[in-house]
């Protein structure tokens, strides 16, 4: 089995798809925004999980072709839903570091919405603090255009990676995604809640809207909303789900 090469057939046998998982307005208690999360369907080795594949795809460079057909999908699929009724909300893609330093990105995503017909706003790009590390200038200018399009960013495992408050400052970013680490242990963990509390304070300081990850309990969701998070993600609310359990999602939410 090499995965390399696995990989390369993956996508001329469609086996790669798509899963969305609903986020969820914490004040309101209703559907905000949708991330699209990518699976792979192996012949022989099953389901295999894109913790495994990603970081493959990123050493040898199959990520820039898996994470085009990502961002289209995710686009199409928002598009006809957005036809279908669907409210105005934002389909998050997660980007890798690789894909963020290909200067041609900023024209893949601008075809990408204009072939779709989606919206820009309805649209969410989700970068990793990584991004801060070594020469990130072709970074910076493909946020700054996106920003300028309308495009959404947000920041995802915020609180993992190589974290510079003042490069925070100047990313052009509308929302940090709490990695779900910190959420677990939130009701017994001292040092975790308190990381939690001072991420939401530093978001709404610098404007930026705050979501949690991985909230599996009701209990996490109340610690949660008490502090003023914004928004949560996580099995409580709802899990990874097929393109075709999206529309009876929101026809019929929790
Ligand atoms: O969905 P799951 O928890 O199995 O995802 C595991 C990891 O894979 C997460 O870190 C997630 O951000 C990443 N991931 C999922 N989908 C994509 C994708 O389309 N592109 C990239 N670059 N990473 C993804
Ligand atoms: O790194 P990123 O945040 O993109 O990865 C999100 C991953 O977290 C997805 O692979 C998704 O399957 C997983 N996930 C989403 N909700 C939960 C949850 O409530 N609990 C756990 N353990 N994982 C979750
Ligand atoms: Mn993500
Ligand atoms: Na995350």
């Amino acid at each position: 089995f090499s995965m390399e090469k696995d990989l390369r057939l993956a996508l001329e046998r469609g086996e790669l798809f798509l899963q969305y998982q609903p986020q969820a307005d914490l004040a309101s208690g209703t559907l905000r925004g949708i991330e699209a999360l990518i699976r792979w369907q192996h012949p022989v080795k099953g389901l295999v999980s894109p913790a495994e594949f990603i970081p493959v795809a990123e050493e040898t460079g199959q990520i820039t072709a898996i994470g085009e057909w990502v961002l289209r999908t995710a686009c199409t699929q928002m598009a006809e839903w957005r036809k279908a009724g669907l409210p105005d909300l934002s389909m998050a893609v997660n980007l890798s570091i690789r894909q963020l330093r290909q200067p041609i990105l900023g024209d893949m995503v601008r075809s990408i919405l204009q072939e779709t017909g989606l919206e820009p706003r309805c649209l969410e790009l989700e970068i990793t603090e990584g991004i801060m590390m070594g020469d990130n200038q072709v970074a910076m200018r493909f946020l700054n255009e996106m920003q300028a399009l309308g495009v959404q960013l947000s920041i995802d495992d915020f609180g993992t990676g190589f974290s510079s408050l003042n490069y925070l400052k100047m990313l052009p970013v509308n929302k940090l995604k709490i990695d779900q680490s910190f959420i677990r242990d939130i009701e017994t963990d001292e040092g975790d809640a308190a990381i939690i509390r001072s991420i939401i304070s530093l978001g709404h300081r610098l404007n930026l809207r705050v979501i949690a990850e991985g909230v599996e309990t009701q209990e996490q969701l109340d610690f949660l909303r008490i502090r003023g998070c914004d928004e949560i993600q996580g099995y409580f609310y709802a899990r990874p789900l097929a393109a075709d359990a999206v529309m009876a999602f929101v026809r019929n939410p929790p």
